[in-house]
């Protein structure tokens, strides 16, 4: 079978910072799957450099995310931001599935804008899974020149508040009725909101939410930075053009205040020591299923080796794997 032609990585991103979308999902396709393809889009985009201001939108399946998204996307849009990259998540899903589609439709109205791509992204074969997957495609759409990137994810667990630390502003959007989820994820909450989005705000509840997020507030020890409360109705564009006010004000506090160097500089740090966890791990799996381990599995059963130096020996014959 003849081999493959190699990919022109460079001729490829050169076509996407030109504008060329299919070339754009290419490399984001490369990115998702992860393996070699996704190594060699990454290591050029690091080496292209660019940043984007990227704004992340997290909340309940249903909160209206994506009818959210659409809105801030006219928004940028109408402020003249060149070209705008949207990224929706679901971390539930290993397939870009039914919920993504229906983002699909609902986006849809900016898919004649050629200044807009929208991308769903499920974790796939990607090595590291969407925690790196995200900040990696970011990075990608960064070095194509799209000056603005939002990413959707669903709910408020661990992958998501990783993936949300992906992005300069976070925006945690919850409706109206929505107080005794807030007491629950109090924590999660504060970690991870910058700004927070009261939608479905045309329903009742509403104010008793803003009450229930306030005190929260209140009752928390904030840094220089106390994230706004904003009331909007995504569906009539309702309090979008104050959300979309508030995004602007945290990246111009962060700005302000020094803290998007370092900021980015962290992220950076973090997703060394994810690459490193995984492929680590990838290791662990491939000995953990081999002979070695379950030689000193028994070993260890058998109580001629103590669990500790058993791990010693399995790590060190890691260290010896050749690369
Ligand atoms: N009444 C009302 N419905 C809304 C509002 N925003 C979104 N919706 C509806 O809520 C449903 C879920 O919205 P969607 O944007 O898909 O939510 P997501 O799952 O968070 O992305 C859709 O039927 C929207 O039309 C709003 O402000 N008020
Ligand atoms: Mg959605």
């Amino acid at each position: 079978m003849p081999a493959r032609p190699p990919v022109d990585w460079a001729a490829l991103l050169d076509a996407a910072a030109a504008g060329d979308r299919r070339a754009l999902a290419r490399l984001l396709s490369a990115v998702e799957r992860g393996g070699p393809d996704g190594r060699a889009a990454v290591s050029l985009a690091y080496r292209r450099g660019g940043e984007a201001d990227t704004v992340g939108i997290t909340g309940a399946p249903g909160a209206g995310k994506s009818t959210l998204v659409d809105r801030l996307i006219a928004a940028a849009r109408h402020d003249a931001t060149a070209r705008v990259g949207v990224l929706a998540v679901d971390p539930t899903s290993p397939f870009s599935g039914g919920a993504i589609l229906g983002d699909r439709v609902r986006m849809q109205g900016h898919d004649l804008d050629s200044g807009v791509f929208i991308r769903s992204m499920a974790s796939r074969g990607h090595l590291g899974g969407l925690s790196l997957a995200v900040p990696e495609a970011i990075r990608l759409l960064a070095a194509a020149g799209v000056p603005l990137v939002m990413v959707e994810t669903v709910g408020v667990g661990q992958v998501e508040v990783e993936v949300a630390s992906a992005t300069d502003t976070t925006v945690v959007v919850v409706n109206p009725r929505w107080g005794d989820a807030i007491q629950a994820n109090k924590a999660g909450l504060l970690e991870t909101a910058d700004v927070f989005v009261i939608n479905k705000a045309d329903m009742e509840g509403a104010a008793q939410a803003r009450r229930d997020l306030e005190q929260m507030l209140d009752l928390s020890t904030l840094g220089a930075w106390r994230p706004p409360v904003v009331e909007t109705v995504a569906t009539t564009d309702d309090g979008v053009a104050r959300l979309w006010e508030e995004i602007g004000r945290h990246r111009g506090h962060l700005e302000a205040a020094g803290l998007l160097g370092p900021l980015r500089r962290e992220r950076l740090r973090r997703e060394f020591r994810h690459v490193l966890r995984a492929r680590i791990e990838k290791e662990i799996d491939r000995l953990g299923s081999g002979r070695r381990l379950a030689e000193l599995t028994e070993a260890v059963a058998d109580r001629e080796l103590d669990p500790y130096s058993a791990a010693d020996e399995l790590l060190a014959d890691v260290a010896d794997v050749d690369r």
